[in-house]
């Protein structure tokens, strides 16, 4: 097996930046990919080809609307799943982890991953990275012959997992790319966004592509606000002296071990298809409660409206007699509902929790562009606090930890602070300003080991940390 030859891609790079960046590792990285590969060569004997890096990211505002169609504001952050990757395995797919309380794996073949992911319904690590090597590969066609080819690869992981920071998905991306480029397909990014947010579905989460976007998207220096369908970035520079702080509650919530997140895309999917046969529009093709708005032709505040005023809790029974359809025909239409389902479904508050914030969005971006508006940071942080309101109360999916250090952070002097990712744990994000940040640093800190206590044993810096945009994804030769 020859070792991959990217050199000879190089000119691609230089042409135009719509492919992932071949960089030359500073210092710090130097140590990294030595460390990796040094793990790499006591594992296969061999030198890995090379190297991908995809970063975790921090979602500003937009949370829980990316899979209903709405634009989202997250950033790149420098936490990140590095991984080294070579072809030189005497046979099939072999992927190992710096960490040695995840287990190796050790497959057949590139061909029979996609049923080593659906062998068994639970969510291994390794089975993350098997939906990137799937979605990367086994979709593209006439490839039968390449996908034969071994690939070996050493994951190492700085985000905190399960954490509402992205692990999952840059753990999927990162396989994307591993794969893509040691079989030299060379894509564009929007391609790999694209390929990598299907692939993170085969693991059970029917997940929006926001952060896949970003992991392949984001820039050095500014957030992005991320549109869907079609994918679009538009940067948006944060207030000069803003500075955005992440706070990890310690809570743990891992979506593809349960249900709750799914239940959110069934409860939106649901508030969509209803306001369509209360408003006597097809309800078929109608997936997402931006398709419907697109519909009705409304402006947000307007649906939020019907959201509040014609929507409410339903059991399945009802959802069909408002629908005048039977489960079968829902489930036809790609609802994941069950007879006999004994779940209530919250469509009004799911869907008014949407269409305010994908308003809030559209605010936080506004503020951010009015270079003349001398409350800046104040008019963010409130965005961010009615954001985390909304997901309590209307979303239901914060927990007594999450709001309580949330709370925290605002008796801090945080200008604002939500939960962000999925939420059910998992980190918060907090606002304020650089002349404020040594002291919120302080306060905080103390706070969180009182009211948790957590002892010497927890580094309190790994848990609360100050961050900024960072870049996406890149690759470094060996
Ligand atoms: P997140 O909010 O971090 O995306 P998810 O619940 O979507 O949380 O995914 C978390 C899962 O991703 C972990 O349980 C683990 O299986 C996988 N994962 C994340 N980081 C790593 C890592 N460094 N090494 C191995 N697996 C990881
Ligand atoms: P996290 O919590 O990082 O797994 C998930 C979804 C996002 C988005 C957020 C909530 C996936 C891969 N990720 O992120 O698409 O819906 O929750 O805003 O499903
Ligand atoms: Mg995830």
């Amino acid at each position: 097996m020859t070792d991959i030859k990217v050199d000879q891609y190089l000119p691609i790079y230089n042409k135009n930046n719509n492919f992932v960046p071949i960089l030359k590792p500073n210092d710090f990285m130097n140590q990294r990919l030595k460390k990796i590969s040094n793990f790499y060569e006591m594992e296969y004997k061999k030198k890995p080809n090379f190297f991908v890096r995809v970063p975790g990211r921090v979602n500003l505002i937009g949370e829980h609307i990316d899979y209903s169609g709405y634009p989202v504001c997250p950033m790149a952050i420098e936490h990140d799943i590095l991984i080294a990757v070579g072809n030189d395995v005497s046979c099939g797919i072999h992927v190992t982890n710096i960490d040695e309380k995840y287990s190796k794996f050790y497959g057949y073949s590139l061909s029979k991953s996609r049923e080593e992911i659906e062998s068994e319904k639970i969510p291994h690590w390794w089975k993350y990275f098997l939906c990137g090597v799937v979605g990367g590969l086994l979709e593209v066609s006439n490839l039968s012959k390449e996908i034969n080819k071994s690939l070996a690869a050493v994951v190492w992981g700085t985000i905190p997992p399960a954490a509402g920071l992205s692990s999952s998905s840059a753990l999927v991306s990162s396989g994307v790319l591993a794969a893509t480029v040691s079989h030299e397909l060379w894509m564009p990014r929007d391609v790999l966004v694209e390929r990598s947010a299907k692939s993170e579905r085969l693991i059970g989460t029917e997940g929006g592509a926001m952060d896949h976007a970003i992991a392949f998207l984001g820039k050095e220096g500014t957030a992005e606000l991320i549109e869907f369908n079609p994918l679009r970035t538009t940067d948006v520079k944060l207030p000069h002296d803003s500075v955005f702080i992440i706070i990890d509650t310690i809570e743990r919530h891992n979506k593809a071990q349960c249900n709750n997140y799914n239940n959110r895309v069934t409860e939106c999917k649901l508030a969509a298809k209803i306001i369509a046969v209360k408003y006597d529009k097809p309800w078929n093709n109608i997936n997402t409660l931006y398709d419907i708005q697109k519909q009705l032709d409304k402006d947000l505040k307007q649906m939020s409206k019907i959201a509040a005023s014609s929507l409410k809790t339903y059991d399945i029974n009802e959802i069909c007699d408002v629908m005048k359809v039977t489960v079968q025909k829902l489930q036809d239409s790609s609802v994941k509902v069950e007879q006999n389902d004994k779940r209530l479904f919250a469509v009004g508050q799911r869907a008014q929790h949407v269409f305010d914030e994908a308003l809030r969005v559209m605010e936080f971006q506004n503020v951010c562009m009015d270079k003349e508006c001398n409350n800046q940071i104040n008019q963010l942080g409130e965005l961010m606090n009615q954001s985390h309101k909304s997901l309590k109360n209307l979303f239901d999916c914060s927990t007594e930890r999450i709001d309580r250090v949330v709370d925290l952070a605002i008796d801090c002097g945080a200008a604002g602070a939500r939960l962000t990712g999925a939420g059910w744990g998992g980190c918060v994000i907090a606002l304020t300003t650089k002349d404020k940040l040594h002291n919120f640093l302080f306060d905080i800190k103390n706070k969180l080991k009182v009211e948790f206590n957590l002892n010497d044993d927890y580094n309190m810096d790994t848990l609360v940390f100050p961050t900024q945009p960072g870049m996406g994804a890149s690759i470094y030769l060996n």
